[in-house]
């Protein structure tokens, strides 16, 4: 993609109206701009990270054997009555009424449509276990809309459904989410903790939240050193193993992890060894329950148990803040000049800088480089702008692609161009075809 032609409205100026790293990041670097109160559009660049982090989830989610599909946004009041929660959700949810007085909302969650689709269809405990999700804008008319996408009215959520015979098999669908959610956030670079929780108008007795590290987070996190050096992604999970993944679970949450609410410091220093002891901050960005049949009851959602007997079944569901990702990751990478991206979510791989786009010799090497770089499957954000090479930098950290690759007149005459790491910042300059052979890798 060549930025001359690319829609990325960056602001030189800090907007006053973001108070945290990632929502003024966010608006600096043309990712998103506010429709009205914590209700956002995604330009391309914003797009395309929140493409990328939706794919990681959906490869995660089909690998742990849930299937995708989609429901709407639009629901109808008469399941939110028959669960008890139209009333109970007061004025966090959006009613609408349409031309024929009827009442509808925009959901804030799924739990009775997909019930109702599930007490419609599966009949037979032959059926299960069964494990639907989709990926879809929700809408909660928060008090306090505020950090951009982080706490959004209308926000993009992963939300999975499990369905099970009795218990135990619930358990086993939960687990299986529990270490997928690990798998997700460690696939794009993130620290994840799963820490006990209130289960609130979701309902339930057995609850996880995922909070990633950010210095900038909201709640404060206590936990032992050795939940952070898990090596989740070398641990060749294997979803269809039960036990294995039993005893990945049992792991976590046998080791202290707390959140300032509910911390204890005396129970902390007499359960963690001192030098295992962590504290910082963090981001809540997923939320996992396991609620029986709080709503497969009122919504009737039974099949016939192995003895021919009715049992409503056990449901679980299981929510990724999808759009609440991208300002966290922004959070727990990022530094005065600009966003960090992880390598896995990164709108492109590649920011190739033109340093003189009116010379024609430079400009012919960097259109020979982008088509090189195209060719491979690298994704390359080329800037080809006649612009001072100071902004270019600039705008190039600001936007944190994961490489840079530097091409001027005077690195050319000499066969080099510069490649620089926006993480570490390191600069090597080598010849253009070791270059595209380390990219392309
Ligand atoms: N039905 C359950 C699980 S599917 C549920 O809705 N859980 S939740 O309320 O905890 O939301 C799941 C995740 O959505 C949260 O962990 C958070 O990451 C994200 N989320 C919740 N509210 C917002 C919001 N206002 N803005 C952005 N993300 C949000």
């Amino acid at each position: 993609m060549r930025l001359s032609q690319f829609f990325m409205p960056t602001l030189k100026e800090t907007p006053a109206e973001a108070q945290i790293a990632s929502h003024r990041l966010m608006l600096r670097a043309g990712m998103v701009r506010q429709a009205s109160a914590g209700i956002y559009s995604w330009l391309p660049l914003g797009f395309r990270v929140l493409k990328k982090i939706e794919q990681i989830v959906r490869e995660e989610q089909d690998a742990a054997g849930a299937q995708e599909i989609l429901m709407p946004t639009i629901q109808s009041a008469d399941l939110w009555r028959k669960s008890g929660r139209y009333d109970d959700y007061g004025k966090e949810m959006l009613r609408i009424t349409d031309r024929h007085e009827r009442e509808m909302l925009f959901g804030p969650t799924n739990e009775e449509l997909i019930t109702d689709i599930f007490a419609q269809s599966v009949k037979s405990y032959k059926d299960l276990p069964k494990n639907l999700y989709h990926i879809q804008w929700k809408f909660r008319d928060e008090v306090r809309p505020r950090f951009g996408v982080m706490r959004g009215r209308e926000f993009y959520m992963k939300d999975a459904y499990s369905f099970d015979i009795d218990m135990a098999a619930g358990r086993v669908a939960y687990n299986k989410m529990f270490v997928a959610y690990l798998k997700t956030y460690a696939r794009m670079g993130l620290k994840a903790i799963p820490m006990e929780a209130d289960t609130g108008p979701i309902g339930g007795n057995l609850s996880h939240e995922f909070i990633i590290l950010a210095d900038t987070g909201e709640s404060q996190v206590f936990c032992d050193r050795e939940i952070l050096d898990f090596d989740v992604l070398g641990s060749g999970i294997d979803y269809a193993d039960d036990v294995k993944v039993a005893g990945i679970v049992d792991h976590f949450t046998s080791l202290y992890a707390r959140t300032d609410e509910k911390h204890d410091a005396a129970a902390f220093a007499a359960k963690v060894p001192e030098a295992r002891r962590y504290e910082g901050r963090g981001i809540e960005v997923g939320h996992i329950f396991f609620f029986g049949t709080k709503y497969s009851e009122p919504l009737g959602a039974v099949v016939a148990g192995p003895d021919g007997t009715n049992v409503p079944v056990q449901m679980g569901s299981y929510g990724i803040g999808v759009s609440r990702l991208v300002g966290g990751i922004i959070e727990a990478s990022h530094d005065e000049n600009g966003i960090i991206w992880p390598e896995a979510v990164a709108p492109f791989k590649v920011g190739l800088i033109n340093l003189k786009a009116s010379d024609a010799k430079t400009t012919a090497a960097c259109d020979q480089i982008h088509g090189k770089l195209r060719n491979a499957g690298v994704e390359v954000l080329h800037d080809d702008r006649d612009e001072r090479a100071g902004q270019k930098f600039a705008e190039m950290d600001l936007i944190g692609l994961p490489w840079q690759l530097i091409v001027g007149p005077r690195g050319l005459e000499n066969g080099v161009v510069e490649l620089k790491n926006r993480a570490s910042g390191e600069r090597q300059e080598l010849s253009v075809d070791a270059a595209l052979t380390r990219l392309a890798g």
